[in-house]
């Protein structure tokens, strides 16, 4: 099916492009840092956004008017969709997708029927990656749109829904695995809860646990080898959503010892929603060594929805990507567009031009975060705050090799009066503003 305008991929043309589907930064060979550009930032094209939204919202239905939303062949339909995944993935030269089960094939009419579906689809994958050399960064199973799910998945109050998702996560491991996928996603849509009068929390909770516990466990049974990726949000569609932000996902993959197995996947959107940085959802993810993947997107910063706008702001995406490098990089994890044009963007062209300009600004981002880390002012500022930790004595009392007691004595021993010194803040503002 010719969908869109151009046959060939698009190409990298440098800063002074004059064409609207070119590169002006994303250039996929060209090394920063000792890795490639494509290494660094490992962009995923999804499926639901791309292929599956036919631009409703609250108020209005489909804009968009592909095709495959109207035909009356749902396998032939899901067919079609696979063919413009890899299309989309030539075009735009990236290599990696990503897709929940219900976005590649139809639900039929028993989960057997879905699961032969889903199946069907992913042995067209197959070829389909053979062929091109594309691969799958992240699978995940959809457990929040069928009604079924209302009430909850994993935490729902009625143990047969949690049997059923076991066994519909149980498939999409297989079918994620069987396509070499490099992690497994899991995103609690409907994992919380709308008020109280009707929950136990604590139970709740458990059935959670006990959830993530038994994928964690069938996951080195198959040999999975990527890790399991928790996607924090704070709310959406439910009021309260268990897996609030990455502090709230560390307790509960740290209350079960699973730090080792279990990783973040970090929206831009969901970290504002929950009212933090982008930023400082990756800083902390990496400090508590739970750092895994990106949905890469942008949230609007007046309405407290999920937007899911493509990222293009650049000074944003150069924080996140300094955070990243500091991180180390990516291992499995990647850049997934979780993205999505918006309603009145029907050409299927808009989609390329929201990839292109996403991948550029990433780019950029990265560009100046590669010379911050160079430059390491910002660094060796940072350092020489905490730089009296370096001492012997504050060594040994971060260590625990003092007691309160003792701090105590020798606080009053030597007269210790600490002398404040300036965070500045503004002094460091104005450097970050000299890499932009
Ligand atoms: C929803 C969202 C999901 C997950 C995968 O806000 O981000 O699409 O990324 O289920
Ligand atoms: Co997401």
């Amino acid at each position: 099916m010719k969908f869109y305008s151009i046959k060939d991929p698009v190409r990298f043309e440098g800063p002074s492009a004059k064409g609207d589907l070119a590169f002006r930064w994303y250039n996929p060979r060209q090394k920063v840092m000792g890795k490639t550009m494509a290494e660094h930032l490992r962009f995923a094209v999804c499926y639901w956004h791309t292929l599956c939204w036919p631009g409703l919202d609250p108020f209005g239905g489909d804009t968009f008017l592909r095709p495959w939303h109207h035909d009356s062949d749902p396998m032939g339909a899901a067919r079609t969709k696979a063919d413009l995944m890899f299309e989309t993935l030539r075009l735009l030269g990236v290599d990696y997708f990503t897709f929940h089960d219900l976005d590649i094939a139809p639900e039929g009419r028993s989960l057997k029927e879905f699961n032969a579906n889903v199946t069907a689809i992913a042995n067209i994958f197959e070829a389909k990656m053979a062929k091109t050399g594309k691969k799958l960064l992240w699978g995940t199973a959809n457990m929040f749109s069928n009604r079924r799910f209302m009430a909850g998945a994993a935490t729902n109050p009625d143990p047969d829904v949690f049997a059923y998702c076991a066994a519909q996560v149980k498939h999409c491991m297989d079918v994620t695995h069987g396509l070499g996928g490099e992690n497994y996603v899991m995103w609690g849509g409907r994992e919380g809860y709308e008020t109280l009068l009707n929950t136990k929390i604590g139970h709740e909770l458990e059935q959670a646990k006990r959830f993530l516990s038994l994928v964690v466990d069938y996951k080195h049974k198959i040999g999975f080898k990527g890790p399991i990726l928790i996607e924090p949000k704070p709310q959406e569609p439910t009021k309260h959503q268990y897996d609030y932000d990455v502090a709230t996902v560390y307790a509960t993959i740290a209350s079960l010892g699973l730090q080792k197995d279990v990783k973040v996947n970090i929206e831009q959107n969901h970290a504002i929603l929950a009212g933090h940085s982008f930023e400082h959802e990756i800083a902390l993810a990496s400090a508590l060594g739970i750092f895994g993947s990106i949905d890469i997107n942008r949230g609007d910063y007046q309405s407290g929805w999920d937007t899911d706008q493509f990222a293009m702001n650049i000074p944003e995406m150069a924080l996140a990507q300094y955070e990243i490098l500091k991180a180390g990089g990516f291992t499995s994890g990647g850049m997934n567009f979780d993205a999505k044009i918006r309603r009145q963007s029907i050409d299927p062209d808009d989609i390329l031009h929201a990839h292109v300009g996403s991948i550029d600004a990433c780019a950029r981002g990265l560009l100046i975060a590669a010379k911050m880390i160079a430059d390491d002012k910002l660094a060796q500022l940072v350092d020489a705050r905490y730089a009296k930790w370096k001492e012997p004595r504050n060594k040994a009392m971060l260590a625990g090799k003092e007691s309160l007691e003792a701090i105590a004595a020798r606080v009053h021993k030597s007269g210790l009066e600490p002398q404040p010194s300036s965070g500045r803040q503004e002094a460091l503002e104005n450097l970050l503003n000299t890499y932009l």
